[in-house]
C-alpha cells in the first residue's frame, strides 16, 4: 500500500530546557502534529548538536500528557470550568483576601521555563494590578547570590563572557559545575575545547565527568569554597602574578583584600578544604600565569549560606588577574533554566523593576509608575521562600504559580506542603499535573514553548525568538495571555496587549539593556546579546571591556563561614544534592519519555564504597536516608565519585525527593537555601523490600 504523503513544515525554536539555548527545529505535518524534531545545523552556540533531553521535547509536550482545560478543585477532586468561570472565581477570591488582608497578602511566583512576555507580564501583574512587589521565581534557589554578588563587584550579574569563548581560551576552570550533565551541549564543547589544547581545571567535591580529564582536579570538602579561593589569591600576591595595572585602573580595595588574604596561606587551609597546599599553589599559578583564562561556575558556589560571599570570592580572583573585559576570560554563571537569565532582567524578582532598578529608587518608582501609567507598591516583597513562611504564619494567604513546582524542589518538602495546603487561595498554571498542582485550588492549562511566540534569553545573555509550531492542546493557553484575561476580571487594562511583540515592545522601551532590540531584529539572525541599545546596536559578546556599570570594580574581603549543619554522631554524613543528565528539575517533562525513564531508576543515592562497607550496603540496595526534617527510601548506587562522608543525591524524582531531607537555612543576602550540604543518616533496609515512596511513607503512622 502506498503511503499518503503529507507535508511537513519546520519550525525554528529554542529548546525548552536549559540555559545554553540550543536551536532546534519542529517538524509538523499538514494537520498540525509535530513529528520530529532536529537539531539547527547553523545554530552559532550549538552548532548541530543537541542532548537527550533535547530530542525527547516531543514527548514532555505531547497533547495526551497535558492539561487541556481550567480545573476546579472541590475536595479531593477535580472537575473540569470554563475560563470564564475560573478567571471569575480567581478574582472575587482575590478581591476578598485583599480587601481583608491587604495587597501584601497576594502574591506571584513566576517561570524560568515561560518567555520573558510571560515573565514580564507576570511582574507587572503583580505590581501594577495586585499592587504588591510579593513577586519571585526559581533563581532565588538558583543564582539570586550571583545577581547580588556579581551586581555588588562588577555592576552587573550575568555571565561576562559568550560561549564560544571556551575556544578562545588557554585555561577553563570549571567551579562547582558538571557542565556534561548540566549544560551537556556545552559541556561536550568543554570536551573538545580540551582536546584541541586547553588546560582544564575542576574543583568539584565529586569526580565529575569533566574531573575525570581534568589537567588538574581540586576535591574540596563542601562548602570549603571561600578557603580554597583566599589561600590561591595569597599565593598570586605573593607571587607577584596580579595584574597590577588593570587592579590600577579598573578596580577599587585591593589594599584591603590583600590585607584580608595575607595569613591564609594554602598550608593553613589544607585541613579545612581538605585539598593539598600544593594542589592550590599549582592552580593559583596556572590561573595568574594564563594569558586568558575563564571561570565557569554553578550550584557549586551559589547553593550555600555563603552563596554571594562564595561569589564575591570568585570575582575577586578574576579582578585581581585582570581577567575579565576580553575573549576568552571572565566569570561566567552558567544560568540553569532557559530563560532564567530572562526571568530575573524581566524583573521577577522582589526587589526589582525590569533591568534591575531598584524597587526602593525613587527615580524607578517614577518611571514605572509613568510608564504603567497608575501607582505601584513602594517597599521591596517577599522572596518565594519568605511567601511559604509568611503562610505558616498566617500572614500571607494566596499565591498564583506558573511553571514552578516548589512541592518537589524547595527545600524542606513537609514544611512547603503545609504551607501549600493552608493557601486559602492556590492558582497553579502548568502544563501537566505535578506535586505542587494537586494541591491547587485551580489549576490553568498553560501553553507549551511550541505554541507560542516569544524571546528566551539564555545563560549567554541571548536573546533569542521563538516561533509557535502547534496549536495548545484542548483551551490551554499561553501565560501573559490569561493573565491578561485574569487582569481584565480584576477591571486592570494594564496588560491588554494585543500580541506578544507588543508586549516585547512595552519591556524593551522600559528596560534598558534590551532597548534596541525588536522582534525583527532578533528574526535576522540568532538573537542578540544584552546589553543592545544605541551605543552596542548589534549587541555585546563581553561585558565590562572598558568600564563596568558601576565605574570601578569593587574588590571585596570575604572570609570562610561553616556550612549550617555539619555531620554529627545522629547524622554522620554530609547529604549534597544535584542532577542528572537524563532528568530535568521537576522531572514533570522529562519523566514522560519513556527514552530517558529507562535510564535511571526513580531516585539513587550515590555514596561510597568504604561508606557503604561500614553500612552493610550493596550495588542497589534499599535504603533509608534520614534527617532533621524528614525520612526517604531509595536505592545506593555505589560508587568512588563521591568521597567518603559524602553521600549525593539527584532532585528529580516525585517519589524519593531529596527536598525531604535539605536544609532551609539561608543565604542572609539573598536567602539562598543551603541545597548543597546538610547532615543525614543512611540505613540498610531488609534485603528485598522495596523502597516505598513518599507518598506511602507520609501516610504511615
Ligand atoms: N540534566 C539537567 N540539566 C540541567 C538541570 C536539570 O535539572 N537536569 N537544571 C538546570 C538548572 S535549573 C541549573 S541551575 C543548572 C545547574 O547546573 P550545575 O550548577 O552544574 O548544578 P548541580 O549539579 O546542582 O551542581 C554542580 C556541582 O556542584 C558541586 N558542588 C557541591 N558542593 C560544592 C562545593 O562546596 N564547592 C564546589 N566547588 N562544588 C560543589 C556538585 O558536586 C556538582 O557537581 O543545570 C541546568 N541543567
Ligand atoms: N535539592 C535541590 N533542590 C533544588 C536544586 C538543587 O540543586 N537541589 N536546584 C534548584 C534550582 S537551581 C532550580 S532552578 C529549581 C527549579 O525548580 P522548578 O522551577 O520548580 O523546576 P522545573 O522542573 O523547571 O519546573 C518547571 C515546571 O514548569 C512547567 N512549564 C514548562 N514550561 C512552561 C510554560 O511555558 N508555562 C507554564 N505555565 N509552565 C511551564 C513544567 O511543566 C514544570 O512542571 O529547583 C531547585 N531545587
Ligand atoms: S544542552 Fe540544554 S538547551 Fe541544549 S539540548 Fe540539552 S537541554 Fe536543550
Ligand atoms: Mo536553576
Amino acid at each position: 500500500m502506498a503511503c499518503a504523503t503529507t507535508a511537513t513544515s519546520i519550525v525554528k525554536t529554542v529548546c525548552p530546557f536549559c540555559g545554553v539555548g540550543c536551536g532546534i527545529n519542529l517538524k509538523v505535518d499538514a494537520r498540525g502534529n509535530l513529528v520530529g524534531v532536529e537539531p539547527q545545523q547553523s545554530h552559532p552556540i550549538s552548532r548541530g548538536k543537541l542532548c537527550e533531553k533535547g530530542w525527547s521535547t516531543a514527548y514532555a509536550i505531547r497533547p495526551d500528557n497535558r492539561i487541556t482545560e481550567p480545573l476546579k478543585r472541590i475536595k479531593d477532586r477535580f472537575y473540569p470550568i470554563s475560563w470564564d468561570q475560573a478567571l471569575s472565581e480567581i478574582s472575587e477570591a482575590i478581591r476578598d483576601i485583599q480587601a481583608e488582608s491587604g495587597n501584601d497578602a497576594m502574591g506571584v511566583i513566576s517561570s524560568a521555563r515561560a518567555t520573558n512576555e510571560d515573565n514580564y507580564a507576570a511582574q507587572k501583574f503583580a505590581r501594577a494590578v495586585l499592587n504588591t512587589n510579593n513577586i519571585d521565581h526559581c533563581a532565588r534557589i538558583c543564582h539570586s547570590p550571583t545577581v547580588a554578588g556579581l551586581k555588588q563587584t562588577l555592576g552587573s550579574g550575568a555571565m561576562t563572557n559568550s560561549t564560544k569563548d571556551i575556544f578562545e581560551t588557554e585555561l577553563i576552570v570549571v567551579i562547582g559545575a558538571d557542565p556534561t550533565e548540566n549544560h551537556s551541549v556545552l559541556g561536550g564543547q568543554i570536551f573538545d575545547a580540551r582536546q584541541r589544547g586547553v588546560k582544564l581545571v575542576v574543583i568539584d567535591p565529586r569526580v565529575t565527568r569533566l574531573a575525570k580529564v581534568a589537567d588538574i582536579h581540586l576535591q574540596l570538602k563542601p562548602g570549603s569554597n571561600i578557603a580554597l579561593i583566599n589561600a590561591m589569591l595569597h599565593v598570586i600576591i605573593e607571587q607577584k602574578l596580579c595584574d597590577t595595572s588593570f587592579i590600577h585602573q579598573r578596580c577599587e580595595g585591593f589594599e584591603g583584600l590583600a590585607a584580608s588574604v595575607e595569613t591564609i596561606t594554602p598550608e593553613s587551609v589544607e585541613n579545612s578544604t581538605g585539598v593539598s597546599a600544593r594542589q592550590i599553589r599549582a592552580v593559583a599559578e596556572l590561573y595568574g600565569q594564563a594569558k586568558t583564562a575563564m571561570i565557569l561556575y554553578g550550584m557549586g558556589i551559589t547553593q550555600f549560606v555563603s552563596g554571594t560571599q562564595n561569589v564575591i570570592a570568585l570575582s575577586n580572583l578574576a579582578l585581581v588577574c585582570g581577567q575579565i573585559g576580553r575573549p576568552g576570560t571572565g566569570i561566567n554563571p552558567l544560568r540553569g533554566q532557559n530563560n532564567v537569565q530572562g526571568a530575573c532582567d524581566m524583573g521577577c524578582l522582589p526587589n526589582v523593576y525590569p533591568g534591575y532598578q531598584a524597587v526602593t529608587d525613587a527615580t524607578a518608582q517614577r518611571k514605572f509608575a509613568q510608564g504603567w501609567g497608575q501607582p505601584i507598591a513602594l517597599q521591596p516583597g517577599l522572596t518565594s521562600l519568605g511567601m511559604t513562611k509568611a503562610t505558616l504564619a498566617g500572614a500571607f494567604r494566596g499565591l498564583i504559580i506558573f511553571g514552578e513546582d516548589p512541592v518537589v524542589t524547595d527545600p524542606d518538602q513537609n514544611h512547603v506542603r503545609a504551607a501549600m495546603k493552608k493557601m486559602e487561595l492556590l492558582v497553579v498554571a502548568e502544563l501537566t499535573m505535578t506535586e505542587t498542582a494537586r494541591l491547587a485550588d485551580y489549576i490553568l492549562p498553560a501553553a507549551s514553548f511550541a505554541e507560542k511566540e516569544g524571546t528566551f534569553t539564555n545563560c549567554e545573555r541571548r536573546v533569542q525568538h521563538i516561533a509557535p509550531a502547534l496549536s495548545p492542546p484542548g483551551i490551554a493557553m499561553g501565560d501573559w495571555q490569561w493573565l491578561k484575561a485574569l487582569a481584565e476580571k480584576l477591571g486592570s487594562q494594564a496588560l491588554s496587549w494585543s500580541c506578544s511583540e507588543a508586549v516585547f515592545d512595552e519591556m524593551a522601551s522600559l528596560t534598558p539593556s534590551y532597548q534596541g532590540m525588536s522582534y525583527s531584529h532578533l528574526q535576522q539572525a540568532h538573537g542578540l546579546q544584552w546589553p543592545c541599545n544605541q551605543s552596542a546596536p548589534e549587541g555585546t559578546a563581553i561585558l565590562h571591556q572598558t568600564t563596568f556599570p558601576i565605574g570601578k570594580a569593587r574588590l571585596i574581603p570575604v572570609h570562610q563561614i561553616a556550612v549550617d549543619e555539619p555531620p554529627d554522631d545522629q547524622y554522620p554524613l554530609i547529604l549534597t544534592t544535584n542532577r542528572l543528565h537524563f532528568h530535568y528539575g521537576c522531572g514533570s517533562m522529562t519523566r514522560k519519555s519513556p527514552l530517558l525513564e529507562r535510564e535511571t531508576p526513580a531516585g539513587l543515592l550515590f555514596i561510597n564504597p568504604q561508606d557503604a562497607r561500614n553500612l552493610l550496603i550493596h550495588r542497589y540496595s534499599p535504603v533509608g536516608v534520614r534527617s532533621r526534617r524528614g525520612y526517604i527510601e531509595t536505592r545506593a548506587m555505589i560508587t568512588d565519585d563521591v568521597p567518603p562522608g559524602l553521600v549525593a543525591m539527584p532532585y528529580h524524582f516525585r517519589e524519593a525527593p531529596s527536598n525531604q531531607l535539605t536544609n532551609t537555612a539561608q543565604d542572609p543576602v539573598t536567602k539562598m537555601p543551603e541545597l548543597k550540604a546538610c547532615a543525614v543518616s543512611v540505613e540498610p533496609l531488609p534485603p528485598g523490600q522495596e523502597p516505598k515512596d513518599i507518598d506511602r511513607l507520609l501516610e504511615e503512622p
